[in-house]
């Protein structure tokens, strides 16, 4: 019983804690995942933080992997079932950047897309 309390008393910390946070002053980007396409919910972003949400509305798991054009650093999303979503936010500056999914070969099959982000 202590224990649900305590539990429960965590619980409404968290909302507490989200409730607190202001309202975010970034870009935020909806990437869709399906066999076998991304899909983003929009061409480009402005440069700063970005809110990015990788969806899963297929069938089968899907990552997400995202790179800068000539860039060295690779962003990873974890795999996730289909239904499931994962939110990063990640600072990325000005340019052309790569999307796809590592799974398989699932990036060959067409998993894979170019997000624009703005000055
Ligand atoms: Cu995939």
């Amino acid at each position: 019983m202590i224990k649900v309390a305590a539990l429960a008393a965590a619980a409404a910390a968290a909302l507490t804690t989200q409730a607190a946070q202001p309202a975010p002053s970034f870009a935020r980007l909806g990437v869709g995942a399906t066999e076998f396409h991304l899909v983003l919910s929009r061409a480009s972003v402005k440069a700063g933080r970005v809110m990015i949400q990788l969806q899963n509305q297929g069938e089968d798991v899907h990552d997400l992997r995202l790179r800068k054009f000539g860039g060295k650093r690779t962003y990873s999303f974890p795999l996730t079932s289909p239904g499931g979503r994962v939110t990063r936010t990640l600072k990325l500056v000005p340019g052309r950047y790569r999307l796809w999914c590592s799974v398989a070969d699932h990036r060959q099959l067409g998993m894979q897309t170019v997000l624009r982000v703005r000055r």
